[in-house]
């Protein structure tokens, strides 16, 4: 992991699709302790607050899309965020739904252009979100990130992607809910979609190594987007999508393990949580477990070893 300043970014946007609560995530997040717990494996962490969002939400006729000119702004609003806080440490986004990816992904890829850097965006989701406001059957548009970084059309309400992310730079891993129009899309591009049935058979670890050379061998930077319903709904029951059959909290942790002893992880998104959905904070304090894991927390130190 680089650098030793983490910067927590509350980003509460609950306007990619239509059941509410994501809006809470930030709140739930530091309530959790996800500030102590980065401050007792030695990260310095600076909170800086929530992103106000459109101050005025523009209104949205309730028609196809669903708050598309709110989610605009919103995009542009996150875009400044990450752009001003990459170079002051490794920051993470507390959503919000996942419609806030849009814009961490669009100001990351302007920061790893300006450093002339590649960036890598690893999607840990059932879902692989990459709809445009075209092919979207739900008008929902946390569906619509991937569409989005990867300079698809149809987005013309929004900034345009200025440093669009090559589809062979995104990895997903634990997809198991994948519409018609996005199956093509993914194939299409030839990306990596490690999907629930790949997990079982080859186990996470192996999956992940690959795509961690993959980043290593281009000096890629590498942004985590992790979807609370990449998890199994057993333990993560605080999301909207529940879909069955996710990954296992060891699964999810030995991910968390393996991409920080990789060292190339320099922005993370937490998304989809959902507090009102919550039994007494656990999917909270799992994210956070996860997060910790992610930056360090482990249980014993051991030698390097390949997972391939
Ligand atoms: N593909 C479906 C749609 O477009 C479901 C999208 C659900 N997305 C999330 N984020 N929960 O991963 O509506
Ligand atoms: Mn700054
Ligand atoms: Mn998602
Ligand atoms: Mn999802």
């Amino acid at each position: 992991m680089s650098g030793n300043t983490c910067i927590l970014i509350g980003a509460g946007l609950d306007c990619g699709k239509r059941r509410r609560g994501c809006s809470m995530g930030p709140e739930a997040y530091r309530v959790a302790g996800l500030a102590a717990t980065l401050a007792e494996l030695g990260w310095r962490v600076e909170d800086r607050g929530d992103v106000p969002g459109p101050k005025a939400p523009p209104p949205s006729p309730d028609g196809q899309v669903h708050a598309s000119a709110e989610t605009a702004e919103w995009t542009r609003l996150l875009a400044d965020a990450a752009r001003a806080a990459m170079p002051d440490g490794f920051p993470i986004f507390m959503g919000g739904d996942h419609a806030l990816s849009l814009g961490t992904v669009a100001g990351l890829a302007d920061h790893a252009a300006a450093q002339r850097r590649p960036l890598f965006v690893l999607w840990l989701d059932a879902h692989p979100d990459i709809h445009s406001p075209d092919t979207t059957a739900s008008g929902n548009l946390h569906g619509t990130p991937i569409g989005y970084v990867t300079g698809q059309p149809g987005f013309d309400e929004f900034p345009p992607m200025a440093n669009p992310v090559p589809p062979k730079n995104i990895c997903f891993i634990g997809l198991r809910s994948v519409d018609a129009p996005e199956r093509a899309a993914i194939q299409s591009a030839g990306m990596r979609a490690i999907d629930m049935r790949q997990i079982d058979e080859r186990g996470i670890a192996a999956p992940l190594a690959e795509f961690i050379e993959q980043v290593r061998a281009a000096n890629g930077m590498l942004h985590l987007s992790l979807d609370v319903d990449f998890l199994d709904p057993a333990i993560a029951p605080a999301v909207g999508t529940t879909v069955p059959g996710g990954t296992t909290f060891r699964e999810a942790h030995l991910a968390m393990e393996m991409l920080h002893d990789s060292n190339l992880v320099t922005s993370l998104d937490l998304v989809e949580l959902n507090p009102f959905l919550d039994e007494r904070g656990r999917t909270a304090s799992l994210m956070v477990d996860l997060t910790a894991s992610l930056f360090g927390r482990r249980v014993f130190d051991r030698p390097t070893r390949s997972f391939s």
